[in-house]
């Protein structure tokens, strides 16, 4: 489901795992390469919905090997346009920023950068937001852009950041056309829903 306003919220019934990022970080490929889908992102991409939140549901099998789902991955809308009008981003301010400060039953956000520009100002403006009870996994995608050098900088660099911020805050680099990082970032989900 897509909401465009906090008030419409599904009730909080399971742990969601929010995607966030600027436009064009590599976000929906990223959330492409985890779940193995095309059809996630493709909704997302739907005309009227960039500025929704986009609710979905993470499946899995229980040991009777019924379906069950296990929590809500939540396609946050892109920031970061230099010119993205004033109105435009006080409403992304208002909606995301509320998701992110306010929703109990939001376990983790990952926030999904392009390794090359790492922790920019509009990252930073999204950090702020997030709730103090929510993990945070910076995902510095694109990373096959990078030579060893420069992925190990990129690296330190965010894992610095984190460290900044706590025991809840994670780094990792992620590359979709080299499938590099899907297991390290699928773990560190696993991590964030309960059993
Ligand atoms: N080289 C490289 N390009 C990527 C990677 N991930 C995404 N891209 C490209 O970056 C552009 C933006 O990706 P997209 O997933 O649509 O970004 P979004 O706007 O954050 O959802 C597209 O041209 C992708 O093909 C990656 O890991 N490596
Ligand atoms: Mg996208």
């Amino acid at each position: 489901m897509s909401v465009a306003d906090l008030a419409a919220l599904p009730a909080p019934a399971r742990p969601e795992i929010a995607f966030a990022g600027r436009s064009n970080a590599g976000k929906s490929s990223a959330i492409n390469a985890l779940t193995d889908q095309k059809r996630l992102a493709f909704a997302s991409k739907t005309p009227g919905r960039t500025q929704l939140l986009n609710f979905f549901e993470l499946s899995g099998r229980n040991e009777k090997r019924e379906t069950v789902v296990r929590g809500i991955l939540v396609d946050l809308p892109g920031y970061g346009y230099a010119k993205a009008p004033q109105e435009q981003r006080a409403q992304w301010d208002l909606l995301v920023g509320g998701y992110v400060a306010l929703r109990h039953t939001l376990v983790g956000v990952v926030i999904v950068m392009d390794a090359r520009r790492p922790l920019l100002a509009a990252d930073e403006n999204l950090i702020d937001f997030v709730s103090r009870e929510s993990a945070l996994h910076f995902l510095l995608t694109k990373s096959d852009q990078l030579n060893n050098a420069e992925k190990k900088a990129a690296l330190a660099f965010a894992q610095q950041r984190a460290a900044q911020i706590g025991p809840r805050a994670t780094a990792q680099l992620f590359s979709v056309p080299k499938r590099q990082g899907i297991d390290e970032l699928a773990c560190i989900l696993a991590g964030w829903l309960p059993e």
